[in-house]
């Protein structure tokens, strides 16, 4: 089977965009792939984040991916921190990444602006760490979302450039381009992408968020004046919610044009809301039951830990060899 690999940061909140754009799918790529989906506390930290709320969005974060369908039979879900080659593999590639290729990372560029009073210096190397994730475990496909195609791309230029210096080692990853996903943007400043780490919680829905909040924050999703329901780039509030009654639904945006001719904002919002809610009520059901069962989400990381790091350490001990480390006896 081929290899799949991907994650999502655990710094805050997993939201109806991580839901839409990436979680959604992996559920579709269980039976066909090898698929290893990891909550990325290490990258979590290239931001400030309370440990207290780091270990809660961590663990809730697995529990999320499971109450999506992620079957922990059929994929190896894990803690990125408990597989310590990403560490130990981050480092090594960051000897053969150049300063100026993590300098050109738009992501860094944009959260740097945003971070100014703690520019720290795994914000900058974060690209080499994705990097060390994703080759590890000779992934063949990483599902990535238009903002980490970049961050990609140097993880394929890495691998390339180990190979080349010193011989065939890592398979170079390819994108996994999803048949549906889209990106989800901001409620509130629809030209953004959503973000669980929006200082402004009305920007985004969590993925197990309550019923009359998912409606309020709907109702209260900034539009437009044009008062008709078109999806159309002069109409970004609009069109982001028709996108995502589209993805959820499966209707066409052509077909929830159609059905809301005529109609004002205020009935389409409620519809949208409805939606929503009704697609995520499954995972929110299921999420709350499997909180209230710590020891088998346990059980489910620590043997997913277990079984990452078997693969993780099969490439990081012949990369240590080729880089001309001492083997332990
Ligand atoms: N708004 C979105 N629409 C579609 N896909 C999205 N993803 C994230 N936001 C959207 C996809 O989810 C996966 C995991 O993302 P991540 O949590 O590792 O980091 P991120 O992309 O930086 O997500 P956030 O929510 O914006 O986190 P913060 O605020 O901490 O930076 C990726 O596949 C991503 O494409």
């Amino acid at each position: 089977k081929k290899v799949i690999l991907s994650g999502v940061q655990p710094s805050g909140k997993l939201t109806l965009g991580n839901y839409i754009g990436a979680i959604n799918n992996w559920v579709s790529l269980q039976e066909e792939y090898d698929c290893y989906y990891f909550i990325a506390d290490l990258h979590a930290i290239t931001v400030p984040q309370e440990a207290k709320n780091l270990r809660k969005n961590s663990i809730e974060a697995i529990a999320q991916y499971i109450a999506s369908g992620l079957d922990p039979d059929k994929n190896t879900i894990f803690m990125q921190s408990h597989v310590s080659a990403h560490a130990e593999l981050a480092w090594v590639l960051n000897s053969i990444t150049y300063m100026g290729e993590l300098n050109r990372m738009t992501q860094f560029k944009d959260k740097s602006k945003k971070n100014e009073a703690n520019l720290n210096s795994a914000l900058f190397t974060y690209p080499t760490l994705m990097a060390a994730d994703i080759l590890l475990y000779q992934a063949d496909f990483v599902p990535v979302g238009e903002d980490q195609k970049q961050h990609l791309e140097l993880a394929r230029n890495l691998a390339q450039r180990f190979n080349k210096r010193y011989s065939e080692t890592f398979k170079v990853p390819k994108p996994y381009i999803a048949k549906v996903g889209a990106r989800v943007m901001s409620l509130q400043e629809p030209t953004k992408k959503m973000s669980k780490s929006d200082e402004n919680e009305n920007a985004y829905i969590g993925m197990v968020e309550e019923p009359d909040s998912i409606l309020r924050k709907v109702k209260r999703a900034v539009t437009d004046s044009v008062g008709i329901v078109k999806y159309s780039d002069e109409q970004p509030g609009i069109k982001n919610l028709i996108d995502i009654y589209s993805k959820l639904s499966g209707k066409t945006t052509e077909e929830i044009e159609v059905m809301y001719e005529g109609k004002g904002y205020g009935e389409f919002k409620n519809d949208v809301a409805e939606v929503i809610i009704e697609s995520l009520r499954p995972v929110r059901e299921k999420y709350n039951d499997l909180l209230n069962n710590k020891d088998y989400l346990e059980k489910i990381y620590a043997q997913g830990a277990d079984k990452a790091e078997r693969a993780a350490r099969k490439t990081l001990r012949k990369v240590y060899k080729k880089v001309g480390f001492i083997p332990r006896k």
